[in-house]
């Protein structure tokens, strides 16, 4: 395991800069715009092509490939704009719901939901520790414009007295984090902030329960 993996298994956080070159990220804004005019916030892009591919791109980033291991599968791609029209906070929680592609019967999943008019549900804690979220930057982001807060080493179990960590990221840059760290973010003061946020997990789930079948276009 190298340095940057074994920081990342204990704070349930870590920073890449420059993971994305700044042309790259503007082709991305394009695709994101193009397909999402003035969308605040969404969770369902994995229907795009564009953010299927993105996923596989991230998959080949050195750090990111050895945090995610050689099997892992993408989920969900969440999209948030914030900007001082479509502004907002979120308090301390962790993501604790995963889209699934249908209901099943057991007592280890809870919370069953529809969001955006998919099916989610509150899988076993080993699955959502086996879970890893990874958040492409648009612009540079810090304390004026929103940026995640999160209280490194919460993701685990048992742990106490957690410093928070403002995760400051410069454009093109990635926060990685555990879906189980507890984390919030503030209302920005001024300029804007979209993220583009990434779920990858096991290809299988227990219990019978299935990943929902993505329904690709080549946008
Ligand atoms: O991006 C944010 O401001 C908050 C995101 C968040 O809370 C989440 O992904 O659960």
């Amino acid at each position: 395991m190298n340095d940057s993996t074994s920081d990342f298994k204990r704070d349930g956080v870590l920073i890449l800069p420059q993971v994305l070159s700044s042309i790259r990220i503007k082709e991305i804004i394009n695709s994101c715009e193009s397909t999402l005019p003035d969308i605040v916030g969404t969770r369902n892009l994995l229907r795009f092509g564009w953010a299927t591919r993105l996923a596989e791109e991230l998959k080949t980033h050195a750090e990111i490939s050895s945090i995610l291991g050689s099997n892992s599968k993408v989920i969900q791609c969440n999209y948030f704009s914030k900007n001082v029209d479509n502004n907002w906070y979120v308090t301390l929680h962790r993501d604790l719901s995963i889209p699934v592609a249908k209901e099943v019967e057991s007592e280890h999943w809870s919370g069953w939901s529809i969001k955006e008019g998919q099916l989610y549900a509150q899988p076993p804690r080993r699955v959502l520790e086996s879970l890893v979220a990874i958040r492409v930057h648009f612009e540079d982001n810090d304390e004026d414009n929103g940026a995640l807060q999160v209280l490194k080493g919460s993701h685990r179990a048992h742990s106490e007295n957690n410093d928070t960590m403002v995760c400051r990221v410069e454009a093109g840059g990635a926060v990685i984090i555990s879906p189980l760290i507890l984390h919030k973010s503030s209302k920005l003061k001024s300029g804007r902030r979209r993220v583009l946020h990434f779920v990858f997990g096991p290809h299988h789930l227990p219990d019978g329960a299935s990943w929902p079948n993505a329904d690709h276009t080549n946008q």
